[in-house]
């Protein structure tokens, strides 16, 4: 098994009992109408089944006398109007004999063909099954950081998969398989290109090309959004500026925006990064984010399209507490967005690391929809090498509770619009796809885009459940291996955690790859590109004073959530040096210092890969050999670098604290003279 075929593989059902009651209940598949949704269900049903059961399943006009088959219909009470994005929701049941799948929309209808195959999948019942389901989100994204030269920004998974050659006359059959899965686990949009974004995509070379995408996706019901590159108008339109205020720089957009709908009628809408990193933006002018955001909705004018404007910035300098940047300058501009505005902010307030407090913002801008962005790819967690499974990451935020009105006000209900009363809603995962033949690189990042779209239709889904979910659909359906890869899966993220960032530790990872350890930099192209300038160790302790003593970032919470994290005696270990500059011999709550339980942690965390191997090992016989040999091949290097990130950060932390390893824990064979040299070669031209 190459991987290619994802969570969407339909072998023939090894249990034949089980098969023969599918097949009694899919004989048919009945749909009317010519709607290209409606036939994108109907014709993956068919495929899907056919597969699965080994048999024929004709698609049909009528639902016959008989029944025993599966009806696709369009039916506007399906889901009841006032539930939040009604249209796109199903509803199944069971109606003279057949089983119904009914949505106010035709995606609705394909997402609950979707569920009917996954059910067989996992080996649910159909007969007498009920369900109603509808989003909870609105807009559930893909966001990829893909490059017009092919190349994908942070990108471990190969080159992009859109043949810019080649298009709008070539279509790889692989646009259609990418839309295929991200339909069956509920995503609806698609940001084709880099944020760091060129001007390129908004030429009329370009636009068929993006067009001749879009004609993809469309019959799975997913749209096409653009990364838009702010001076544009200066790039392409020739003008002297790119001020938002200018009336020229608007009729631009106006203009550009016009003509993308004409090649796109569905066009999705524009994901801009302004002023951060280097890239231009209204503040170049002297205007606010507000003012360019709402310039792009404008433009979009009638067109029904969004502007997802990103919170990810800080301030060009380097000065003052990274943490607190994004939310200095939008938080103030909460009220002040255009209705067609979305801001979209990542997880957590410093840039996708392996954990972080939820980001500030949410909660705080009660008046403007917020995009939730995470990342699948792995920038920061062993890119392709190590099996990182983020659906316990992203619960972890979307569980957060921001106190904004009172217990409760999780960061899910800001996101979903329930706890302001938000109609546009948005979820983002920057994607982990290339040109792979298994599209991720490690087989197990499958899973990460799969739980995203499952989280993203869904936010309320355990994490572990959606782990065995993939797995009985990807891998195998052996009860028991499925068990052991779920174990590896869930425990994957805190594992990882342990041997590179523990207790709160975070961003010292190597210099601009972001690969590998580095706690000592200590100069780089910004302060705040440093690891010296999040972990603040010194000869007294370790972590950054984030509270009223040091930067205050902890302020920006709500008082509950200062409570929580506010007090090194009772802040969660987790989060620990995140808001606390704490002594080396500084007892913890576990009983070992900070020194001990940091070694405790590096050498408990590191030791943890092998069981991370067991679990893997164990799940063997029931699995593809291909497969297998891939990820236990990817398991080692991950045990050899957990270890290299154990030595460099014991023997870094070791020159500041001073301290012996404790028992029953052995000292590194290696010096840090010997790692130093070898995290030098990852930054070598
Ligand atoms: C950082 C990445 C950088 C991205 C940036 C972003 O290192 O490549 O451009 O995020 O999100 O984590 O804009």
């Amino acid at each position: 098994d190459d991987g290619y075929r994802l969570w969407l593989k339909y072998d023939r059902l090894a249990d034949a009992g089980q098969c023969a009651q599918y097949q009694r209940a899919a004989r048919f598949v009945a749909t009317t109408g010519t709607d290209p949704v409606l036939r994108t269900a109907a014709a993956e049903l068919q495929r899907g089944l056919q597969g699965l059961l080994g048999q024929p399943v004709p698609v049909q006009a009528s639902m016959g006398a008989l029944g025993g088959g599966i009806v696709l219909k369009l039916d506007r009470t399906a889901i009841d109007a006032s539930t939040p994005n009604a249209a796109e929701g199903y509803r199944i049941y069971s109606e003279k004999n057949n089983l119904v799948v009914a949505s106010p929309s035709a995606a609705g209808v394909l997402y609950g063909a979707y569920a009917v195959l996954r059910r067989v999948q996992t080996g649910g019942a159909l007969a007498g099954w009920a369900v109603r389901s509808a989003p909870r989100i609105g807009h559930r994204m893909i966001n990829h950081w893909d490059n017009p030269n092919g190349t994908v920004e942070r990108g471990y998974a190969g080159s992009s998969i859109w043949k810019w050659d080649e298009l709008p006359q070539r279509l790889d059959p692989r646009y259609t398989d990418y839309a295929r899965a991200n339909a069956s686990i509920g995503l609806n949009g698609v940001v084709i290109n880099n944020v760091n974004a060129s001007a390129r995509y908004l030429t009329p070379d370009y636009l068929p090309k993006v067009a001749a995408l879009a004609g993809v996706m469309r019959p799975y019901g997913i749209r096409v959004y653009l990364s838009v590159f702010w001076a544009a108008p200066k790039v392409l339109g020739g003008l002297p500026t790119a001020d938002p205020l200018d009336p020229a720089v608007q009729r631009w957009w106006a203009a550009k925006t016009d003509e993308i709908y004409r090649a796109i009628p569905d066009f999705g809408g524009f994901l801009v990064k302004a002023n951060s990193e280097g890239e231009p933006g209204p503040q170049d002018y002297q205007r606010t984010h507000a003012d360019g955001a709402n310039m792009l909705a404008k433009a979009l004018g009638a067109h029904d399209g969004v502007v997802m404007w990103r919170a990810f910035v800080y301030k060009a300098d380097g000065s003052g507490d990274r943490f607190k940047e994004a939310y200095q300058d939008f938080q103030p501009l909460d009220g002040k967005f255009d209705p067609k505005v979305l801001v979209q902010v990542k997880n957590g307030p410093i840039d996708f690391q392996a954990r972080e407090p939820f980001h500030p913002l949410f909660g705080a801008m009660p008046r403007t929809p917020l995009v939730l962005e995470v990342q699948l790819t792995q920038e920061y967690l062993g890119f392709a090498t190590h099996a990182v499974y983020l659906g316990p990451l992203i619960k972890e935020c979307l569980e957060a509770d921001t106190y904004a009105q009172g217990p409760g006000s999780t960061v899910a209900k800001v996101v979903d619009g329930s706890l302001d009363r938000h109609a546009q809603t948005g979820i983002a995962g920057v994607a982990n796809i290339g040109s792979v033949r298994n599209w991720t690189g490690h087989p197990l990042g499958q899973a990460n885009w799969y739980a995203f779209g499952r989280l993203a239709w869904d936010h309320t889904l355990d994490p572990g459940a959606l782990a065995t979910e993939w797995a009985r659909m990807s891998l195998t359906t052996n009860a028991a291996a499925v068990r052991s890869i779920t174990a590896l899966l869930d425990q994957s993220r805190s594992i990882y955690v342990r041997y590179t960032t523990p207790l709160g530790l975070h961003h010292i990872m190597g210099e601009s790859i972001h690969y590998g350890p580095q706690p000592w930099l200590a100069k780089a192209g910004r302060p705040d590109w440093t690891a010296v300038y999040y972990h603040r160790g010194d000869s007294l302790g370790l972590g950054f004073d984030r509270t009223a003593t040091g930067s205050n970032a902890l302020a920006l919470y709500r008082p509950a959530v200062q409570q929580q994290w506010g007090s090194a005696a009772t802040c969660p270990l987790d989060y620990l040096l995140w808001f606390h500059h704490v002594g080396w011999q500084q007892p913890l709550r576990t009983g070992r210092t900070l020194w001990n339980e940091l070694c405790y942690r590096y050498y408990t965390g590191a030791d943890s890969v092998a069981w991370l191997q067991k679990q893997w090992a164990a799940a063997r016989p029931a699995l593809d050999a291909e497969v297998y040999a891939d990820v236990a091949a990817r398991l080692q290097i991950q045990q050899q670098e957990a270890y290299w990130w154990r030595d460099a950060c014991v023997l870094y932390f070791q020159t500041l604290a001073r301290q012996p390893v404790p028992g029953p824990f052995a000292p590194p064979t290696r010096t840090l003279a010997d790692i130093k040299r070898q995290v030098q070669v990852y930054q070598l031209k």
